[in-house]
């Protein structure tokens, strides 16, 4: 798919807020590609994808994730992660998109999930330390992503966990998963 017209797509679905985000994932991508040697042209497309389900109604979000036969296991957990899964599955069945690592990027950028592809890791940081967020903590991950990628994602992942330890809500496998794996990488350090 052809990096304008995704950018068209997605603007005619997205708040004004949520475009600007997207736009500001796609200029961080970008960057973060060419920094860790990954196609330029599949960070800044998956990243213009990246939110494409974010503004549809829960009701839609839940009958799509039966219709594409995503893991029900997702109903059970918060619905801010629904439009990742969800987003994957509209981009390949309705626009095309073949490229594994785009689809995988767009499924887990909310979430992450153990043996990430650096793709995934560009679009979950990217996301994250986009210029528009304020999270505490950010520009220590902002400092960290220009010296090691994954010290950076274990950081963020962190801050997630304490975030949403905090505010008593369920938290996902998959970040768990995710950061165990990235703890373990660098234990001892
Ligand atoms: O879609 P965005 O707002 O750009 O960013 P996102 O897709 O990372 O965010 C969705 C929100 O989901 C984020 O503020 C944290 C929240 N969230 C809720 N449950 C979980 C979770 N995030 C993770 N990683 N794991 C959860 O279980
Ligand atoms: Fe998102
Ligand atoms: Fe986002």
């Amino acid at each position: 798919m052809d990096v304008n017209k995704a950018r068209e797509l997605v603007k005619s679905i997205l708040s004004t807020s949520r475009y600007d985000h997207t736009i500001r994932v796609a200029d961080t991508a970008e960057q973060l590609a060419k920094k860790y040697d990954v196609s330029q042209e599949k960070a800044v497309l998956a990243a213009i994808l990246h939110d494409y389900a974010k503004c549809f109604p829960t009701d839609e979000l839940k009958r799509l994730i039966t219709y594409y036969q995503l893991p029900q296991q997702l109903l059970q957990f918060n619905k801010e992660l629904w439009h990742g899964p969800v987003g994957a599955m509209i981009v390949q069945d309705k626009f095309g998109v073949t490229d594994q690592e785009i689809l995988n990027a767009i499924y887990y950028h909310t979430t992450a999930r153990e043996n990430m592809g650096k793709l995934e890791k560009i679009i979950f940081i990217a996301d994250y330390i986009e210029p528009g967020r304020s999270f505490p903590g950010v520009e220590e991950v902002r400092e960290k992503v220009q010296i090691n990628l994954d010290l950076a994602i274990q950081m963020a992942l962190r801050n997630t966990i304490i975030y949403l330890l905090n505010k008593s809500v369920t938290i996902f496998p998959d970040t768990f998963y995710a950061y165990n794996a990235f703890m373990k990488n660098w234990e001892g350090d």
